[in-house]
């Protein structure tokens, strides 16, 4: 066969096509810089995303800053100097993002964050927060309590706090949700409040420190997530007393160890933050990447689950 100009010319008509469909179906790359893995939510929320990737079809590239922000600002470099399509993150701590945003807001970068708000003064850093409202929790978990305190025959309930990662949203917003609701009860009072950094160990660590000083005084432990309750059960019960019954526990997340705990009678109410974030993160990157309008807040669906009903509820529960 002659190779004629005009096959020629047909040919590469064909291959520009071709290569330019090729193109169009390039597929979508995200470039992921998770918290840690600190506790069974973050575990969840990681595999939540990278299956919803995977099904997707999205290429991920995933980077686990071991609760270091230093490691985050890194990993959103690095994405950067890749070119990724989007950037999403889950902010270990609030502050101290501006200079890392402005650097990928000028390489043209969309950022989403998951999970956790950041604090800056131009909101335009970023398109999106996927997440709960962890406020919310806060006063779902303090409601719970005062409920709880008006049927108790106690004059006073005395709490000690478990709270989350420093300077980290749902610690801040938490805690304050819960001091909003209990403000003014004169049944509840806070006599010892502490970081426990989200983790078993610390929990237990830290409840052990409250034992140590406050002895039978405490009444109730509030925890800023299970996994800190989970380990401070233990403190509890190694302390010779009955975690549950002698000190009312209230945590957040509402995982599967908090739910076997429940139906062990050693926590009593576990307020649902979801973690199964990974198919929002997708629809909203795709949306984002072919300029449709993507609303600024995505608040997750949630709800309280008291010990009654963990029995029931423990098959229906995803992470
Ligand atoms: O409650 C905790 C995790 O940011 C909502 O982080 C998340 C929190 C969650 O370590 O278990």
């Amino acid at each position: 066969m002659t190779f004629t100009r005009r096959t020629f010319i047909a040919s590469a008509i064909a291959l520009g096509l071709a290569s330019s469909s090729a193109f169009a179906a390039k597929p979508l790359v995200i470039g992921f810089s998770q918290v840690g893995a600190e506790s069974e939510w973050r575990t969840a929320n990681t595999t939540s995303i990278k299956d919803a990737a995977k099904k997707e079809g999205v290429t991920l590239k995933f980077a686990d800053a071991q609760q270091r922000q230093e490691n985050q600002v890194k990993a959103i470099r690095s994405f950067i100097a890749q070119r990724v399509d989007v950037i999403a993150f889950s902010p270990v701590v609030e502050s101290g993002w501006d200079t890392v945003l402005r650097e990928a807001k000028r390489a043209n970068i969309p950022v989403i964050l998951t999970d956790r708000d950041v604090n800056v003064s131009d909101k335009s850093l970023y398109v999106t927060l996927i997440g709960s409202d962890f406020v919310e929790e806060g006063r779902r978990a303090g409601r719970w309590l005062a409920d709880y305190a008006a049927k108790s025959p106690k004059k006073v309930l005395n709490i000690v706090e478990l709270q989350g990662t420093v300077g980290s949203a749902p610690a801040i917003d938490r805690k304050a949700g819960f001091e909003e609701v209990i403000k003014g009860n004169p049944k509840l009072k806070v006599i010892r409040t502490q970081t426990a950094d989200f983790t078993r160990a610390k929990g237990k660590e830290v409840m052990e420190a409250f034992l140590k000083a406050q002895g039978k005084d405490i009444n109730v432990l509030f925890a800023h997530n299970d996994d800190m309750a989970i380990g401070a059960i233990q403190a509890i019960e190694e302390a010779g007393l009955k975690p549950g019954k002698d000190i009312i526990i209230v945590s957040i997340d509402g995982v599967k160890g908090a739910f076997e705990a429940m139906i062990a009678g050693k926590l009593n109410v576990s307020v649902e933050c979801s973690p199964l974030l990974g198919p929002q993160l997708m629809q909203a990157a795709r949306d984002v990447v072919a300029g449709k309008p993507v609303p600024k807040r995505i608040v997750t669906e949630e709800r309280v689950f008291p010990a009654e009903v963990a029995a029931k509820e423990l098959p229906n529960r995803k992470y």
